[in-house]
């Protein structure tokens, strides 16, 4: 083993989910963009909590909420220097990706956008980034303007320009295509939106699993994703916000934990983050989002990102080389996501072959209408990778492929 290869047998025993069978075939997990499975030390880092210090944070002055208090922003300092945001308060813990828009939508919304004015997304988006805007756009009348792909699943970035306004309030955009396996260009996108005073959200959701996040330097005003994609549990996530934006967005939800005082005439909030930190977060998760932290950063991301590159590239030239298939996206910038359809196979059918054999994927729109639509399909079949999924893995996938496209496209 080299010194910058992940020793896979090392990391897969972490993984107990992935030592099992399903159909009496040993399980080839190949769904990962939807979920990750967890490494024991994120379990463990639950039960502990659990078992331990379970309490409420920032209530109590007794001895666990105390404890409890310190861990939860210790985990937040920790998803701070996981993205290198400049300071803690810019972190807001939420319950996922989709919550994270659902709240910039909402509090951002509120705050700055009007009758008349425009917000951009992409062709590329999950719903997730596309309906709470364009919920947002329905009830201040403002339009949802749509920044186009080529056909190999790249933005088409004279085209963004040409859609910027005065009346343009914000850019939301996927840093990874979540079907194309696209990679954004975040920081030209970036240098773009602020010469023209528009700030920019950023659907992460695909993204820290994949490759070194650093938002000082892609310079995004607001990035959100989901602890469950980073190995980390399901329910907690994360908003990023530039203080600025935050200090001026009115909270998301009301509740507990996020006052300074209340009377039944008027009550005032916390700073941030407390202010988005309405009622009992998910306090163990947020420390399962640590230790997920830890994990990744012990084995290092540069690593993950290169040994995924390896295996997406081995998987790339091997389905290329099965008769008929159509692969989406061809972007010389991906991450490990490759959707793909064969001809004469319905992507469900081929996917229900393949779980039989034991093996994983994601099969339908992939929460992506609008791109299907595109593409003119009813659908994808979609493999994603992990930093424990080897080149063997994919060898048995392209053998269940061969063995479905006998069998299917013979009937
Ligand atoms: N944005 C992108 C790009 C995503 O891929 C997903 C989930 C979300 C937002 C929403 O994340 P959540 O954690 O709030 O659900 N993507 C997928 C997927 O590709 N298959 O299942 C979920």
């Amino acid at each position: 083993m080299s010194a910058d290869m992940i020793d896979i047998k090392a990391v897969r025993s972490d993984f107990p989910a992935l030592n099992q069978k399903v159909y009496g075939k040993d399980l080839i997990y190949l769904d990962n963009a939807a979920t990750t499975h967890k490494p024991l030390s994120v379990m463990d880092r639950l039960v502990d909590f659990y078992s331990t210090i379970n309490s409420n944070v920032h209530r109590g002055s007794h001895y666990l909420s105390t404890e409890a208090s310190i861990a939860y922003e210790g985990a937040r300092e920790s998803v701070r220097k996981f993205i290198n945001a400049a300071r803690p308060d810019e972190i807001i813990f939420t319950g996922g990706t989709t919550e994270s828009i659902n709240l910039a939508a909402s509090s951002f919304g509120r705050a700055f956008v009007k009758e008349g004015d425009r917000i951009l997304t992409t062709l590329m988006e999950h719903h997730s980034n596309i309906v709470p805007w364009q919920r947002l756009c329905g009830e201040k009348g403002a339009e949802l303007k749509v920044i186009p792909i080529d056909d190999g699943g790249n933005l088409k970035i004279d085209e963004f320009k040409e859609l910027i306004t005065k009346k343009t309030k914000l850019v939301a955009f996927t840093y990874v295509s979540s079907v194309l396996g696209t990679v954004n260009p975040v920081r030209e996108i970036s240098r773009i939106a602020h010469e023209n005073d528009i700030p920019v959200l950023v659907d992460g959701a695909q993204a820290p699993q994949h490759l070194p996040v650093d938002v000082r330097n892609l310079d995004c005003d607001f990035f959100a994703f989901s602890g469950h994609k980073v190995y980390a549990g399901t329910g907690i996530g994360v908003l990023y916000g530039k203080k600025r934006w935050l200090d001026a967005m009115e909270p998301y939800q009301s509740g507990g934990g996020m006052i300074t005082s209340v009377s039944f005439e008027s009550t005032s909030y916390e700073e941030t983050p407390l202010k988005f930190e309405a009622g009992t977060g998910n306090i163990a998760g947020a420390l399962g989002l640590e230790s997920a932290i830890e994990y990744l950063n012990k084995i290092g991301i540069e690593k993950i990102a290169a040994y995924e590159k390896s295996l997406t590239e081995y998987a790339l030239k091997k389905l290329q080389e099965v008769e008929g298939i159509r692969i989406y996206g061809s972007s010389k910038e991906r991450c490990g996501v490759i959707s793909f359809n064969l001809k004469g196979v319905h992507h469900h059918d081929l996917g229900t072959v393949l779980d039989k054999l034991g093996i994983a994927v994601r099969t339908g729109k992939l929460c992506a209408e609008p791109l299907m639509e595109y593409y003119g399909i009813s659908g994808t079949v979609r493999v994603s990778f992990a930093l424990y999924n080897t080149k063997k893995e994919v060898d048995t996938l392209i053998e269940g492929i061969e063995k479905a496209r006998h069998v299917l496209q013979a009937g």
